[in-house]
């Protein structure tokens, strides 16, 4: 990491009141979950299709709650690591901080951010396909696979946003809003293709945002951005927070 960057980085983040974060399944990486596409990506093991789309759910919702159920087993005991924590410590540094996550997994609220908006939705909240209700279940295993409605008996599904499907307008257009009027946004361990996610760095960069891009590889968006920092985010993040710190010491 140049210290040069660090120091101007820095510097942005010391002045700025408004701060916005969109992280992706990296974030997530150095807690042991895994990412979606890359060489040990869930999408190389299975093919998205088959699992995450409301067709597969039509076609087979035994197997596709067999997958989530395996996730949920697998992020439940997971802890939040140090890019994390860092961010969550962030709320008390700036006038105005959210996090906008792209990641189901719930990981920014356990480690303590409160203005959270999940895109995607949320492992953890189970939809009933006829009534829409949505309710937090964390039994795990599930006790019955395919879970069925407690009032109606239709089928639960995950409350997650599947390929093909619209995001929630209401979470969407805050997430909008959180990106055209933060004066910095940081863009975290994502791949940076899926839509309308993706999108959302160009519209901060329109409306004058600084772009501060935190990734172990390059993406499409790195030619946009202002600063790019190559890493771990568990690594870079407590490095710039702790400048950060320094900085603004009284
Ligand atoms: C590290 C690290 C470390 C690792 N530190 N970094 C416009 C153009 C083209 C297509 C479309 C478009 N608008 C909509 C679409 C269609 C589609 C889409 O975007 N397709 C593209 C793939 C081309 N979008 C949709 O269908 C969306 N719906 C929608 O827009 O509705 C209206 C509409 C529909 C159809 C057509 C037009 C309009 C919905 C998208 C929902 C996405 N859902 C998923 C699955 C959820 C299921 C689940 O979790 O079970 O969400 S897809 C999957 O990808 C998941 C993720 O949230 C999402 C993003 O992935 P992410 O987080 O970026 O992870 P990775 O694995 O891709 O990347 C990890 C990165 O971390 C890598 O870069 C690593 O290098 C890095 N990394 N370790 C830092 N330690």
């Amino acid at each position: 990491m140049g210290e040069y960057q660090v120091e101007e980085v820095v510097e942005f983040l010391a002045g700025a009141g408004r701060v916005a974060v969109l992280t992706g399944a990296g974030i997530s990486a150095e807690s042991g979950v895994p990412t979606f596409r890359g060489k040990d990506g869930l999408w190389k093991q299975h093919k998205a299709e088959t699992l995450a789309t409301p067709e597969a759910f039509e076609r087979d919702p035994k197997l596709v709650w067999e997958w989530y159920d395996w996730r949920r087993g697998l992020i439940a005991p997971v802890e939040p690591n140090a890019g994390h924590r860092v961010i969550a410590g962030w709320e008390r540094l700036f006038g105005e901080m959210a996090v906008i996550t792209q990641n189901v997994d719930g990981l920014h609220a356990k480690a303590g951010s409160q203005n959270v908006v999940e895109l995607h939705g949320n492992i953890w909240k189970l939809r009933c396909t006829r009534e829409g209700t949505v309710e937090e279940v964390r039994d795990n295993p599930l006790p019955h696979i395919p879970p069925v409605c407690p009032n109606c008996g239709s089928f639960l599904r995950p409350h997650i946003v599947w390929f093909g499907e619209s995001l929630d307008p209401v979470v969407l257009d805050r997430a909008t809003d959180l990106s055209e009027s933060c004066q910095v946004m940081f863009v975290i361990g994502t791949s940076a293709v899926v839509h309308p996610a993706a999108s959302l760095p160009y519209a901060a960069a329109r409306a004058g945002a600084k772009i501060i891009e935190v990734n172990l590889e390059p993406t499409s968006l790195t030619p946009h951005a202002n600063f790019f920092f190559p890493g771990k985010a568990g690594e870079i993040l407590p490095v710039l927070d702790r400048q950060l710190r320094e900085w603004t010491k009284p």
